[in-house]
C-alpha cells in the first residue's frame, strides 16, 4: 500500500514451497505479501529451485525472499503470513522437515533481536541455509544481520549445494 511512512520498518520474507505447483505457490504468496495492509513490497529475489533439506525423499523446493516496508509490529506481520500460509491450503504432511505447500518465515525485521516462544528475531537458521541466503544476497547484498554479520560474508563459508535460479 502506498503512504508507508518513516515509522516502517524494513523487514525479510523468506518463502518455500514444494507441493502443488511450487512456483505459482510463491507466486501466490507475493503477491499476496503485495496486499498486505499497512505494509509496502519493496523488491523480491529471482525464484530458485533447491534441494530439500531436511527428509531427503521429498521434492524439491522453489524459494525466494521478499523484502517489504511495514508499519506492523512484527508479531502482526507474523499473523499475516500465518494467515497467507493457510489461505494457500497449507498441507503439513505431519512430517518434521516434511514437504509443504507454502512456508513463509520472517527472517528479518529491522534491527529487532528478539526471542518469545512465538518468534525469534532473526530467523534463527537464516545465517545457515543457502536458499535463504542467495536470495536475500540477490536483493540486499550489503545487508547486515543483527548478530551475524553481513550476508555476503556469511555467504563465503556456505556452498550453493545445488541451488539454481529458475526462469519463470
Ligand atoms: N528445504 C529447502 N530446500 N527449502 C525450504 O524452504 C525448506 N523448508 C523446510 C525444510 C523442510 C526444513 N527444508 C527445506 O521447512
Amino acid at each position: 500500500m502506498g503512504g508507508v511512512s518513516s515509522d516502517s520498518t524494513q523487514a525479510y520474507v523468506g518463502l518455500g514451497s514444494n507441493l502443488q505447483e511450487p512456483v505459482r505457490q510463491v507466486q501466490r504468496a507475493l503477491e499476496a505479501l503485495a496486499r498486505l495492509s499497512d505494509t509496502r513490497s519493496l523488491r523480491h529475489s529471482a525464484l530458485y529451485r533447491s534441494r530439500p533439506l531436511g527428509v531427503a525423499a521429498q521434492p524439491d523446493f522453489v524459494n525466494a525472499v521478499a523484502a517489504l516496508e511495514t508499519r506492523l509490529s512484527p508479531l502482526a506481520l507474523l499473523r499475516c503470513l500465518q494467515h497467507i500460509e493457510q489461505q494457500q491450503g497449507r498441507v503439513r504432511h505431519g512430517v518434521r522437515w516434511g514437504p509443504r505447500t507454502l512456508d513463509l518465515d520472517l527472517l528479518l525485521f529491522g534491527e529487532v533481536q528478539m526471542q518469545s516462544p512465538d518468534l525469534t528475531l532473526p530467523h534463527p537458521d537464516l545465517h545457515r541455509r543457502p536458499f535463504v541466503l542467495y536470495p536475500l544476497y540477490e536483493i540486499a547484498p550489503r545487508l547486515l544481520i543483527p548478530g551475524r554479520g553481513a550476508v555476503y560474508e556469511l555467504l563465503t563459508a556456505l556452498s550453493r549445494d545445488g541451488l539454481e535460479v529458475l526462469n519463470t
